[in-house]
């Protein structure tokens, strides 16, 4: 008897560029050396009974601090061109916002090794890891962080601006923002926002003891300083000055300001690429306990859909589909990078079956797209190797090289995953 294989070829663009990505915190270990100050993982993960699953900390994780040279050839074996990874602010600026240099020299050793080997950086600023005395003063919270931030990209662009051309500036703020400061479950682990408390008096308190739950905002009134002044600007700052907070809560389309809006995207029209992030899709529907959330919405999982190591994360490969179709037709079709998508499984497994076939499909789907008139111009694959996987620290792995994290070298094995990587870079197709 012989086996039938049906495959369909789903092709790429000849310039399309295939990489890897990773992130500072969950790879180089080294948490203490060479002038690093601690970041808040570092906090989170040294506490006695921390949240994370395993106990496990990043202290020393891939020791990509040390053998950085390892992840280059892991990069280059498989014929990559480029490769995202993020810098750690807690090792370039000490907690007096002096540059520390032998972080700098590390970043160098990275940049340079990789450029030596024909793959481009692509460069994350910000992937989580915040220096813990800047959340002593609030972390995010504090607007004063702007400044601080910049002063720490402004030290990126001089120290590595003359080989690094691609930045990004922040990985998911939805996830930060929603789960280091809104929900809690992530690093610094603050759950606060004026909606959840007004939510849970809300639903809990309300019927009984018939309160009210407010925000204290503060603002000046604009007079029109002469008689040329149009009440249409008083109004503009109005809202530039309370409507930016008063209108998400108060206002009928419960938005910000349209004014504002406005104002702001004359200024900044989106240039450059979007850095995109997909893993997973979800089924939603009109809720039905309203008051559980502002949008209102409950989302669930297909049944069919396949599950990997990770709750949150089914495979959707259709999403990616129309996530492209949906940028395409609402942002003006900009040029799109996929910075992450990738599969989780048990350690310590090479026959990573679900990975390859997790990818195939996403990979297709991505040519359908691109086919459909979507921009998408490079791919890179999260993730280079198993890595620290925050809050589920090592019990979940998406690495397509492993890793086993008690053998002191440190070895990237080769997953299955590796294989079919490699042949996609070289043939610029991928069969499903
Ligand atoms: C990415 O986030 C991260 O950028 C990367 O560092 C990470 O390793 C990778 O995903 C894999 O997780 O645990 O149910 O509360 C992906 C988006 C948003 C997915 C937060 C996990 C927590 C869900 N993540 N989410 S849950």
């Amino acid at each position: 008897l012989s086996t039938l294989v049906f495959a369909e070829i789903y092709n790429f663009p000849n310039n399309f560029i295939w990489g890897a990505a990773s992130a500072s915190y969950q790879i180089e270990g080294a948490w203490n050396v060479d002038g690093k100050i601690p970041s808040i993982w570092d906090t989170a993960s040294h506490k006695n009974n921390s949240s994370i699953r395993d106990g496990s900390t990043g202290d020393d994780a891939g020791m990509s601090y040390y053998y950085y040279e390892k992840d280059i050839q892991a990069l280059k074996d498989i014929g990559f061109e480029v490769y995202r990874f993020s810098i750690a602010w807690t090792r370039i600026l000490t907690k007096a916002n002096q540059v520390n240099q032998k972080g700098i020299d590390y970043y160098n050793k990275v940049i340079d090794g990789l450029l030596d080997v024909g793959i481009q950086p692509l460069v994350t600023m910000y992937h989580w890891d915040l220096p813990q005395y800047l959340q002593d003063l609030g972390g995010w919270t504090n607007p004063a962080i702007v400044k601080y931030f910049e002063v720490y990209a402004d030290t990126l662009f001089a120290s590595f601006g003359d080989r690094v051309e691609e930045w990004i500036t922040f990985n998911e703020p939805k996830t930060f923002c929603n789960g280091g400061y809104g929900e809690g479950w992530d690093a610094p682990e603050i759950k606060t926002a004026h909606a959840n408390v007004y939510h849970l008096y809300k639903n809990k308190y309300f019927t009984k003891q018939q309160g009210k739950v407010g925000i204290c905002l503060d603002t000046t009134f604009s007079f029109p300083a002469n008689e040329n002044v149009t009440d249409e600007l008083v109004d503009k700052a109005m809202h530039f000055s309370l409507g930016r907070y008063a209108n998400p809560i108060y206002s009928a389309d419960g938005d910000y300001p349209s004014v504002m809006r406005e104002a702001i995207d004359q200024r900044v029209k989106m240039k450059g690429e979007d850095a995109l992030n997909y893993y997973t899709s979800n089924l939603i529907k009109p809720s039905l306990n309203p008051a559980d959330s502002d949008s209102e919405i409950d989302s669930s999982f297909d049944p069919s859909w396949k599950r990997s190591a990770s709750s949150w994360l089914v495979s959707v490969p259709e999403g990616l589909y129309h996530l492209l179709l949906w940028i395409k037709d609402h942002y003006n079709n900009p040029l799109v990078y996929i910075t992450e998508n990738g599969w989780s499984d048990l350690p310590m497994t090479t026959e990573d079956d679900g990975r390859v076939e997790y990818l195939r499909e996403h990979l297709a789907t991505m040519s359908r797209a691109i086919t459909d008139g979507c921009r998408v111009e490079a791919y890179t694959v999260w993730s280079l190797t198993d890595n620290f996987e925050w809050m589920k620290g090592y019990t979940e792995r998406f690495g397509i090289y492993a890793i086993n994290f008690t053998d002191p070298e440190r070895p990237r094995i080769p997953k299955k995953s590796v294989d079919l990587m490699k042949q996609v870079v070289r043939d610029n197709f991928v069969e499903v």
